[in-house]
């Protein structure tokens, strides 16, 4: 029972405690600044914590975004460059492999990978990230690509997407990324980056690697030319691919990330980045509409430590990893560190008063001692 009640919300909150699902409508309604945001935390905090108690889970990764060279020209990308720009680079296998020792020696235990789409790039050269990561450094836990680059790598080869997945599965690829979501609505979709995968070949990618077995996680990405009413029917739409991954047993979906746009170096420079309060109810309004996925990311790199802090008791339970070599909000006028080391990211948990799980990527605890680390139990989350 929550401590506090406001006309407006009272409809929801009767919603939200018989554990029953949210619309359109209500979604919408959530983003009025006449709910009360405390208040709205405080219902996201009864979702969060019937599913994760007072966990919040974080882990040891490395970011590794192989070239930034990239056929499209998304107007919220500050990352992308042309070949002969002179940012433009992309990674030599020596560099990959000293990407791979560099995380192994710091622990990691997952590689995130993404990045531009090449036009000079054969697809062996993508796959060839993976197999020479995974050949080299087994032990890593490669998440790679967003269904931006499935689909392009499925245009370049002629071949289905199924038919790369499980060719990137053959070379090491262990889970996907929530990337090149954006917002699926067409009138926004169309007007910020309309040549890439539309949102039927997102959610193609998606689907087709929970049948194949990989877990994924997915995105939104907000704060620039979208409306409420777009958030929230790309919520429905995530959620929807999870109530059908479910129903076939699978759940792929692991943890939504809000994204919250950086609008620096972009081609929609002139657009305000959104403030705390609207990163704090974008993650409460997420954790209330998604009630099948059972993690919600305060990525502290795109929030900024305090408000993830702050998050983690308005719908979050997660926040992401130590991190090191992150460009693409960087690029964008981030102002959050490069790393957080293991002492710090479990301190600033601590200090937002829940209990750090040091956790793999697909969320099964990791224990660590002098000789190393290895996968305990999967972590169980509740309804
Ligand atoms: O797809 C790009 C977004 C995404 C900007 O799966 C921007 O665990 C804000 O998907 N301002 C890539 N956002 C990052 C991503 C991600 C991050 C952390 C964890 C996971 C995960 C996935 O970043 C892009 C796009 O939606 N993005 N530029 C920008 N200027």
């Amino acid at each position: 029972m929550l401590r506090t009640s406001s006309k407006i919300l009272r409809p929801i909150r009767e919603k939200v405690e018989a554990g029953e699902r949210l619309n359109l409508d209500d979604g919408v309604l959530l983003y009025s600044n006449d709910v009360p945001l405390p208040e709205l935390g405080e219902l996201a905090n009864l979702v969060r914590e019937r599913k994760n108690g007072n966990f919040a889970y974080y882990n040891i990764n490395t970011h590794l975004n192989p070239t930034n060279i990239c056929v499209y020209r998304c107007t919220f990308c500050a990352f992308r460059s042309d070949l002969r720009d002179a940012k433009g680079y992309a990674m030599s296998d020596e560099q990959i492999l000293a990407r791979g020792q560099e995380a192994v020696s710091a622990g990691s235990t997952e590689m995130h990978i993404v990045g531009g789409l090449h036009h000079q790039a054969k697809y062996e050269w993508y796959r060839n990230v993976v197999s020479l990561l995974h050949e080299n450094f087994p032990t890593l836990h490669l998440k790679a690509w967003t269904p931006v680059e499935i689909d392009w790598f499925a245009r370049q080869t002629g071949k289905s997407i199924r038919w790369v997945l499980e060719d990137m599965m053959d070379a090491g690829l262990g889970s996907c990324t929530g990337g090149g979501a954006e917002i699926f609505h067409p009138e926004v979709r169309d007007q910020i980056c309309e040549h890439k995968a539309d949102s039927s070949r997102w959610f193609e990618s998606h689907r087709t690697a929970h049948e194949l077995g990989l877990r994924s996680n997915c995105t939104m990405l907000y704060g620039h030319i979208e409306k409420p009413y777009h958030r929230i029917d790309h919520l429905i739409r995530l959620r929807e691919l999870q109530d059908a991954s479910l129903q076939k047993g699978w759940g792929g979906f692991q943890t939504f990330i809000p994204l919250a746009f950086h609008p620096e170096n972009t081609g929609l420079s002139h657009i305000t980045k959104p403030s705390g309060p609207m990163d704090l109810r974008t993650m409460a309004i997420s954790r209330l509409m998604l009630d099948n996925v059972p993690h919600m990311k305060a990525y502290w790199i795109m929030l900024g430590v305090g408000t993830a802090q702050i998050a983690l008791s308005y719908g979050a339970d997660d926040i992401d990893g130590t991190v090191r070599h992150e460009l693409i909000y960087h690029d964008a006028g981030a102002e959050t560190p490069e790393v957080l080391s293991v002492e710090k990211i479990r301190r600033v948990i601590e200090e937002a008063g829940r209990e750090p799980v040091e956790r793999d990527t697909l969320y099964r605890r990791v224990e660590r001692d002098e000789s190393g680390w290895r996968v305990g139990e999967a972590i169980a989350v509740g309804g």
